[in-house]
């Protein structure tokens, strides 16, 4: 029928040049192409009619389901055109946690000074822990590691086992490795204690310098935390030596370092112009003995420093345990 082929043409042309939305009124609207058609159908002669609102519903099915398509292409279309000559979004990048930052910086320190980087159980036994180390079963001095024991059976020569409460369990596992001296290890462990507090965490990091060789003196133990402390902390930072207490280092000291905000003055941070670093001293004999090492031939030096509050010096923390909240705020400033 001609006049249906006319309203269908209309309909098309609408659709051509019109969005979803507008063709949908001007089409199928109260004013729409086939609403106006339909009102026609009564000037159609009578027996025109039915064949007439046949072919009409015909077309109106064909020009839906166009529309339809229409609306179906308009929603998968990107709704912003793509400007292909704007820069792209740089990704946000990570990067290393600041333990293990200090990590590296320390171990290339060291290898510069001949310390190559060993690796021993962070759960060990008693006898590395403790007992290899002049400290036999029961002594008081164990007290002061706050250690982590493990269920389970107890070895008859090596005893527990312990979660390592410091790094000073491989003293005597390098000197079995190495069997003789020269020595130069370095030793950098997670390791475990019962603590926690603004300058403790449970889980901490240490690492442990071991040297041992003929003609080692006290010179090259402070020589070496020198070195150290001017490549790690700044030439402004120096160290100095107090006497200390250790039962496998003797003569045995707690090693300083000036303060990075007054620099030795004295400040609310440090109160008296220092801040701690770790222990030090001259490898027990009793301990080289345990290494199978002849202690009227050789000495050595040993030390073990928290990396954590290594960092804490560096970058004046005032607590220890923002390392581990994971708090991406404080982490990315560094
Ligand atoms: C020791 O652990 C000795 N093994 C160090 C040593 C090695 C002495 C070799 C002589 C020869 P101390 O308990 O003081 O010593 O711990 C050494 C350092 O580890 C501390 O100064 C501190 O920097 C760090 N440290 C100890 N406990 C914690 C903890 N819970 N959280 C964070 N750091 C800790």
């Amino acid at each position: 029928m001609q006049e249906i082929e006319y309203i269908k043409q209309e309909a098309l042309k609408i659709l051509a040049e019109n969005d979803f939305g507008s063709s949908y009124v001007k089409i199928f609207g109260k004013s729409g192409v086939f609403t106006q058609a339909a009102k026609k159908i009564k000037d159609v002669p009578e027996k025109n009619r039915p064949i007439f609102g046949q072919e009409l519903n015909k077309a109106k099915k064909e020009i839906e389901q166009l529309l339809l398509e229409k609306r179906t292409e308009k929603s998968t279309r990107p709704a912003i055109k793509i400007d292909v000559t704007a820069p792209g979004k740089k990704r946000e990048l990570g990067h290393l946690h600041l333990v293990s930052q200090a990590i590296s910086e320390i171990v290339e320190i060291f290898n510069k000074l001949g310390f190559t980087l060993q690796s021993y159980p962070e759960i060990d036994w008693d006898y590395y822990a403790f007992e290899s180390l002049n400290m036999p079963a029961s002594h008081p001095a164990r007290d002061e590691w706050e250690t982590f024991f493990v269920k389970g059976e107890k070895d008859p020569k090596y005893g527990n086992l312990v979660l390592t409460p410091h790094t000073s369990n491989g003293q005597v596992r390098e000197m079995e490795r190495a069997k003789k001296p020269p020595i130069r290890m370095l030793n950098i462990s997670r390791c475990y204690r019962r603590q926690i507090d603004i300058s403790h965490t449970p889980m901490f990091h240490q690492f442990e310098g071991l040297l041992i060789d003929k003609k080692v003196t006290i010179g090259d133990l402070k020589g070496t935390f020198d070195y150290f402390t001017t490549r790690f902390f700044g030439p402004e930072r120096v160290t100095r030596l107090r006497p200390h207490h250790f039962r496998f280092t003797e003569p045995s000291f707690e090693v300083d370092v000036t303060c990075g905000i007054c620099l030795g003055k004295g400040c609310r941070l440090c109160k008296a112009g220092w801040l701690e670093l770790g222990g030090a001293g001259m490898v027990h004999p009793n301990v080289l003995s345990s290494g199978k090492i002849d202690p009227k031939i050789y000495q050595g030096f040993a030390f073990g420093w928290g990396i954590e509050r290594t960092i804490a010096m560096k970058t004046n923390l005032p607590d220890i345990r923002l390392l581990y909240q994971n708090d991406i705020r404080f982490l990315e400033q560094f």
